[in-house]
């Protein structure tokens, strides 16, 4: 069994530019199963909540100012190794650095742009999805599972 969940989050410039498909498909072709999605807005509460530990940083309000300034999807992906394979799909947290074919490299600038937030380990995912989904991800298996798994 693969119970190793991540939280992801689409930030404001994948819901307003339009990337929303494409992101959903690059988790979906791995083969990593959805387990929560929802298009929200996201209040101050929220979001100070979800970046505390970025409190001290200079950026922090502008990042709460970008997150809570319009729609996000909140998705829970579930597969092995969920959350680091995730965040080598989502890219370096840098678009100038981030590599092509990664998320941010391909369709992202600026870091304040940067298109998409991942769970940075498991404790963080468990807590992000508490945060976010407080029914919990949605049960079911993928019939295509013996074909993605050995
Ligand atoms: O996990 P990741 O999103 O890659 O980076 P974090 O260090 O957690 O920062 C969260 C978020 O804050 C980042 O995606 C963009 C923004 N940010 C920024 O605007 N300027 C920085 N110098 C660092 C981060
Ligand atoms: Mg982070």
């Amino acid at each position: 069994y693969f119970t190793q969940f991540s939280n992801k989050l689409v930030s404001l410039n994948g819901v307003q530019r339009g990337l929303l498909g494409e992101i959903i498909s690059r988790f979906e072709k791995k083969g990593f199963s959805l387990k929560g999605l929802k298009l929200m807005t996201v209040d101050r509460p929220l979001a100070e909540n979800h970046s505390e530990d970025l409190l001290s940083k200079l950026f922090f309000g502008a990042l709460i100012e970008y997150v809570t300034s319009g729609p996000v999807v909140a998705m829970i992906w579930e597969g092995e190794g969920v959350v680091k394979t995730g965040r080598t799909i989502i890219g370096a947290t840098n678009p100038a650095q981030s590599a092509p074919r990664t998320i941010r490299g391909d369709f992202a600038i600026v870091m304040g742009r940067n298109i998409i937030h991942g769970s940075d380990s498991v404790e963080s995912a468990q807590k992000e999805i508490a945060l976010w989904f407080p029914d919990g991800p949605i049960n079911w298996q993928s019939s295509l599972h013996p074909w993605i798994y050995e």
